[in-house]
Parts: C-alpha cells; sequence; structure tokens
C-alpha cells in the first residue's frame, strides 16, 4: 500500500453447532478480537446436508465425513470474515490443533482448547489457506463472490 504498510488479508471463520449451543460466541469473539482481527461480516445460518457437505467437499471420500455432516448440520452455525495482517495463518493459530482433546495439553490458550470436546466437535473451523479463504467466503458471502448472477453462491444456499 501506499503507506508501505503490510497488506491486510481476509480469512473464514465459523463457530461449529456445538460452539453456538456452548454459549462460547462471546468468548470467541473477544478472542478475535483481542487478537487484533476485525469482524468484516457475520451471519447465523443453519447448514442443510447438501450444504455442509459442499462445504467440506474436500473430505468427502473420508470415513469420517457422514458423521462431520451430522454434526455440522446438527445445529446452526455463525459465519465470519474477519480482517487482519496475516488472517489466514494467525486464525489456524488461535484456534489450535484439529484435536480439541490435544489441544487443551498442547495449546492450552487456544479456541479448541478452551471450548472443544475432541477430534470431532472442535467448536469453531479456519481457513487452512489463501486459497480456501477466498472459496468459503465466497460461498457465504455473495458481495465477496466475483460470479454473475446465478454464480455458485446463489447455488449454494438458495
Ligand atoms: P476445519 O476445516 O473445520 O477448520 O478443521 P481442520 O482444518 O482443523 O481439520 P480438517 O482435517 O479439515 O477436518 C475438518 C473437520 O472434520 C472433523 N473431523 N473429524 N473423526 C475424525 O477423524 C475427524 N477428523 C476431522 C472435525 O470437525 C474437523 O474440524
Ligand atoms: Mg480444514
Amino acid at each position: 500500500s501506499s503507506s508501505g504498510s503490510a497488506e491486510k488479508e481476509k480469512t473464514f471463520a465459523m463457530i461449529k453447532p456445538d460452539g453456538l449451543s456452548g454459549n462460547y460466541t462471546d468468548e470467541i469473539k473477544n478472542a478475535i478480537l483481542e487478537s487484533g482481527f476485525i469482524i468484516l461480516r457475520e451471519m447465523t445460518v443453519r447448514l442443510d446436508e447438501d450444504t455442509a457437505g459442499k462445504f467440506y467437499a474436500e473430505h468427502s471420500s473420508r470415513s469420517f465425513f457422514p458423521a462431520l455432516v451430522k454434526y455440522m448440520t446438527s445445529g446452526p452455525v455463525l459465519v465470519m470474515v474477519l480482517e487482519k495482517v496475516n488472517a489466514v495463518a494467525d486464525w489456524r493459530a488461535l484456534i489450535g490443533p484439529t484435536d480439541a482433546q490435544k489441544a487443551k495439553v498442547t495449546h492450552p490458550h487456544s479456541i479448541r482448547a478452551m471450548c472443544g470436546q475432541d477430534l470431532e466437535k472442535n467448536c469453531v473451523h479456519g481457513s487452512d489457506s489463501p486459497q480456501s479463504a477466498e472459496r468459503e467466503i465466497s460461498f457465504f458471502f455473495e458481495e465477496f463472490s466475483s460470479g454473475a448472477v446465478g454464480s455458485k453462491h446463489d447455488e449454494l444456499l438458495e
């Protein structure tokens, strides 16, 4: 940028059904803001099986996929667009390892250590790369999708 400062980056975050039903939303948002992220967008949505499956399409051949879809459709989720310098890597670091049980030992200050239960029920999601962030943000937020009318977004959420 003209100021010479590092460029801001966007990432996609989600509070999963166990995070919402366990009333961890305020604590998670506080951690987000205290870590210097701006919450650019947020929306509560209820995923159906088709949408949850498409969101996690990369895992569709894995043995845990049916359980993952069941988990992700078990209640509403809160989806967010976060912004800061190095947002993708910093949000992944803040949430901690996939297995919340392990996170409690190795990353006790992580969000998954705070609100997750195990390898599946880990209360939050974070994009794993800038490319994933772009896909996941446009998956849920039409204003960030570059497509024309009838784009991926409309197909997935309507
Ligand atoms: P996420 O995509 O949700 O941010 O999680 P992640 O990158 O840390 O982990 P990933 O490998 O992408 O797995 C996606 C989600 O699937 C569930 N899972 N269950 N039972 C199992 O073996 C298993 N493994 C993964 C978790 O909910 C995980 O976050
Ligand atoms: Mg992942």
